[in-house]
């Protein structure tokens, strides 16, 4: 591979989106995310992906969780508007993340098909890349997509979507990310210490931020979150992942400098430094 050719991410790659508000705007200004997920016992990981959405600045915030059982209001964040999982596409949506603790039921297996069908820009995590990986009739959907899809796969995902091997797959981290990238005709994060960003004609990064306070549960649903709010106001795929993946890494760089980690550093925290450091770059 011709590696000279990668790039360290940095906000240059993004600073023309880091505009301050408007002063005459509304919710619907600020694009309103959708959030597929929350089967069985999974309710966490859709609820953390939809406050992260919340509070990177989405307009609106709707979640659809598989699991009957669950909550209908989240009270620590009220504001997330919990719909029945068939009703979710009646919201009038500009980004999808789907995947969150979707879990690998038939009926998740349907809803990672309307999702791939549906003409929104769209995060592929998670569960709906561990389906994507075994269900062979799925993937011609990303060929034709009207709109932008972003996968974003750690080692593991990564690994079932490329048939070989978490080994493997860390032996030569960029070109995995490429190659999924290619296969996928999307944009793709490979997570990890140093996450690989792909575009499918074959550019490629290297993301610097972030630290091993990372290596907990939830960062993952937190990050689809954060790219699918910059998708929703309309930043390009690239600048969305690029932007998304690099605010996550320097949200847990400030909270680890304020001594919250790495040891103990939670999901939550992240979100809520991930607000801070994005209205310092407005
Ligand atoms: P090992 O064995 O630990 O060394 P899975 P998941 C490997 C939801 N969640 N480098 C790891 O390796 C998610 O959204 C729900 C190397 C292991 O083998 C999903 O829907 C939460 N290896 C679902 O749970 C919060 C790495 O991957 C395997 C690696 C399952 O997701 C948590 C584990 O991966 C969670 O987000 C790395 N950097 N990273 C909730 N609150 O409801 C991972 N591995 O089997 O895909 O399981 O990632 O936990
Ligand atoms: P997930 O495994 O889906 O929960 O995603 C974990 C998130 O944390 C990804 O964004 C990873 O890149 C990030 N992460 C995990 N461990 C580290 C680490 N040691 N250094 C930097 N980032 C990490
Ligand atoms: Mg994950």
């Amino acid at each position: 591979i011709d590696e000279a050719d990668g790039r360290r991410v940095s906000p240059a790659d993004f600073a023309e989106r880091l505009q301050p508000r408007r002063r005459n705007t509304h919710k619907g200004s600020f694009g309103s995310v959708g959030i597929l997920g929350g089967g069985k016992s999974m309710s966490g990981a859709a609820l953390l992906a939809g406050r992260a959405a919340l509070r990177l600045g989405s307009g609106r915030v709707y979640l659809g969780l598989l699991d009957p059982d669950a909550p209908t209001v989240d009270p620590v964040q009220p504001e997330l508007m919990i719909r029945r999982v068939d009703t979710l596409f009646q919201a009038d949506l500009q980004a999808l993340v789907c995947g969150p603790g979707l879990g690998h039921t038939s009926e998740a297996v349907q809803y990672v098909e309307q999702a791939l069908k549906c003409p929104l820009p769209l995060v592929l995590d998670a569960d709906a890349l561990n389906i994507l990986a075994v269900d062979g009739r799925l993937e011609g959907n990303l060929y034709n997509r009207i709109a932008p899809a972003i996968l974003t796969p750690h080692p593991a995902e990564a690994a079932r979507l490329l048939g070989s091997s978490v080994r493997e797959v860390q032996d030569d981290r960029i070109g995995a990310a490429r190659e999924m990238a290619a296969r996928y005709a999307s944009p793709v994060a490979l997570k990890g210490c140093g996450t690989v960003l792909a575009a499918s004609d074959g550019r490629w990064w290297i993301n610097t931020t972030g630290n091993p306070g990372l290596a907990s549960a939830g960062m993952g649903d937190v990050l689809s979150g954060l790219i699918a709010t910059l998708l929703a106001q309309n930043w390009s795929p690239e600048q969305a992942l690029l932007g998304a993946v690099h605010l996550h890494g320097a949200a847990a760089d400030a909270l680890v400098a304020a001594s919250h980690g790495p040891a103990g550093l939670t999901a939550s925290e992240v979100i809520d430094a991930a607000r801070q450091v994005f209205n310092g770059w407005l």
